[in-house]
């Protein structure tokens, strides 16, 4: 029977478990990546592991997130991480020079490598054949300390692709249409392979536009082959060095197939508040527009700018939509300012944003009240854009410049008509404009040794939980629904640059919940923790979706949490979770969450025994007297973090063994 592509990569990089969908296995790293927002935490965390210098192949530390500097913060961290990768043998890319992901693909990424992120959406390289996953700063500080990643072995989707994109249809719409069909919940534990002749015609940066949104999926990783398109990629690249063909075997397994024909496809919307909210633009069009951003990680390429310029030159956006561009990476702006694409797209009345990730991560840009905001990205989470109630649509390139033209949400097939726009063919450049000068090398051993690294006082060493109880005692903070993001636990936006500092950090937990003028979540926690009462969570289905960010588990458990009992749990959260001990728990009766209230005392006993070698838990809802099981999905070595109070202390366990 032949292997799928992810199957390949994972059975050349296994060293603990057998590839089996389901099993818990451990696979080398060869490559790590870390931003600037996960990047201090991971790196403070990969300090106090003890190891002097990355033990990987090759590590990036990238600096896009955060990059607006209102206050010190911001540049202490820049500080920080720069120093420590000079020390720690890192490449650094420096303020300025691109999102992780876009760069990333540029500069390093390779088919057929392991590449570990501490961001959710590092399965952007699938567009390349890596096998590329997201996880918590904690455990890739682990693998940059030379220590495998341990996951669950996923089960392997296959999408086939069949036909060719129209014009004006774009690789968005591609993954637009799957999530409309999957959505975000249900897929922990699969893979996403694409396959078929229509996965041929996409070119690297489509591709990666489709593995990127992955993520929002929620699926392990996504990807691609191999094959002649990557290598044009890798020669405009000028790294042809780094090619090599990779495919599934022809006659691979899939556990599920299901197949999209392109040449049916139509654009797309995610309509608020959720990237599966998924409508064709014919069904939206028409609906005023006040504001239109191009960029983030998903769609920030040369190819996504220029066809964006063509449709601008000579003409001025609508007067009433604010419409802005942040490029992917100094590569890509370089070459659009070399070409006059640039020029064509100031004329047309952009404001061109940093590079970086800017209004995706609430960095500025919130749109107006009630005003309806058209984005490329990749996430409209109620309330990211720093707006409350925010009406954020996420859509193609092809239908962001359409829709800034007209003023309204408009199908980029109308352009024609409406403008006499015919659809641009985007020649790409055999051969980028290439310029490396903002990614620092690793230095020497002897260079590395005279570092000094800086820490502004902005800078707080993350404490580490103490051990689990025996017995736990804990009352029920709060109960949300189904699909709580990581941004509702941690908010980012002007909260951001608090990523640092752990105790500031950790007063806005479930800030979208605080009510004005009653106590916030934080403070509630804060009051039990001296009364010795543990928190604990009570939440819906897929709780944790979206980011990687490790401090929806880190500041609760400062806050005193001890445990979520959820419907299910997404796989990074779930993870981080394990790792800062907050014990995940998931109802084995979904209708035993309805009887559960805010405020109710919760009992377990026995839970370190459970911990041990049960896969239940039985706890007790001393409020109302009733009693419900709990599952405990856990790998053994989940068991032996949680019994070790998380993974820093179990790593430290282990290395002392
Ligand atoms: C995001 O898109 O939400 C982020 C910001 O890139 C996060 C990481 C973080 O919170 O720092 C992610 O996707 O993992
Ligand atoms: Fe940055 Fe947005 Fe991409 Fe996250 S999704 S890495 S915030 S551009």
């Amino acid at each position: 029977m032949g292997q799928s592509l992810v199957y390949k990569i994972l059975a050349s990089h296994v060293v603990d478990g057998k590839i089996a969908s389901g099993q818990p296995i451990g696979i080398v790293i060869d490559q790590t990546l870390t931003q600037d927002a996960t990047g201090t935490t991971a790196f403070l965390l990969f300090e106090s592991m003890g190891t002097a210098t990355a033990k990987t192949k090759l590590s990036v530390s990238y600096i896009d997130h955060n990059l607006a500097g209102f206050g010190p913060e911001n540049h202490n961290d820049h500080l920080y991480l720069q120093t420590i990768a000079a020390k720690a043998g890192l490449y650094l890319s420096r303020a300025g020079n691109g999102i992780c992901h876009q760069v990333h693909l540029e500069r390093f990424a390779k088919p057929g490598l392991t590449l570990l992120g501490s961001d959710s959406h590092t399965p952007t390289c699938g567009g390349i054949g890596a096998l590329a996953i997201g996880a918590g700063g904690l455990d890739v500080a682990a693998a940059m300390a030379g220590g495998p990643f341990y996951l669950t072995c996923p089960k392997v989707l296959g999408v086939k692709l069949t036909g060719k994109l129209g014009n004006w249809v774009a690789a968005k719409d591609i993954i637009l249409k799957l999530l409309g069909q999957l959505t975000t919940k249900g897929n922990v534990n699969w893979a996403v392979e694409y396959f078929g002749e229509g996965a041929s015609t996409l070119s690297v940066p489509q591709r990666a536009t489709i593995t990127n949104m992955g993520a929002e999926l929620g699926v392990t990783t996504s990807i691609f082959a191999s094959d002649e398109e990557t290598k044009k990629f890798f020669v405009a690249q000028k790294r042809e060095k780094d090619y090599q063909p990779l495919t599934a075997d022809p006659d691979a397994e899939y556990d599920r197939i299901v197949e999209i024909n392109l040449a049916e496809l139509q654009p797309m919307a995610a309509c608020p508040s959720s990237p599966d909210n998924v409508k064709p633009i014919t069904e939206i069009a028409g609906i005023q527009t006040g504001q239109v951003v191009i960029g983030s990680c998903t769609n920030s390429s040369f190819a996504d700018l220029m066809m964006v310029a063509r449709v601008l030159k000579g003409r001025c956006i609508n007067n009433m939509v604010e419409f802005a561009i942040a490029p992917g990476s100094r590569q890509v702006l370089n070459n659009l300012a070399e070409n006059g694409a640039l020029s064509d797209t100031i004329s047309a009345g952009a404001r061109i944003l940093e590079l970086g990730c800017g209004p995706c991560i609430g960095q500025g840009l919130s749109p107006a009240n009630g005003v309806v905001s058209l984005r490329t990205f990749n996430r409209n989470f109620p309330g990211r854009s720093g707006t409350t109630n925010d009406q954020v649509y996420l859509v193609s390139p092809e239908t962001a410049v359409a829709s800034a033209l007209t003023g309204r949400i408009t199908d980029p097939r109308d352009l024609p008509k409406l403008l006499g726009i015919e659809y641009p063919k985007i020649e790409i450049p055999d051969e980028f404009t290439i310029n490396d000068n903002m990614i620092e090398k690793p230095l020497t051993e002897e260079e590395a040794a005279k570092v000094k690294v800086m820490r502004g006082p902005t800078i707080v060493v993350p404490q580490m939980a103490p051990s689990l109880p025996q017995q736990l005692q804990g009352q029920v903070l709060i109960k949300c629904g189904d699909k709580i993001t990581t941004d509702h636990i941690m908010p980012a936006g002007r909260y951001l640059k608090l990523r640092s500092n752990v105790p500031e950090y950790a007063k806005v937990v479930f800030n979208c919940y605080n009510e004005q003028g009653k106590p916030t979540f934080a403070g509630r926690c804060l009051e039990l923790k001296a009364k010795g009462i543990a928190g604990i969570i009570v939440a819906g289905k897929s709780y944790g979706q979206g980011s990687s960010r490790e401090h929806a588990a880190l500041c609760p458990m400062y806050l005193g949490v001890r445990a979520v009992i959820a419907k299910s749990i997404e796989r990074i959260h779930k993870a981080n979770l394990i790792n800062f001990c907050i014990v995940p728990i998931e109802f084995a009766k979904p209708a035993d969450y309805d009887k559960i209230k805010t405020e109710d005392l919760l009992q377990i006993d026995n839970l370190l025994k459970a911990i041990e070698h049960s896969d239940e838990v039985k706890i007790i809802d001393a409020s109302n007297s009733f009693e419900f099981a709990g599952k405990l999905t856990l790998s053994a070595r989940d068991r032996e973090i949680l019994l070790s109070a998380g993974l820093l202390n179990y790593t430290r366990k282990k290395v002392n063994e």
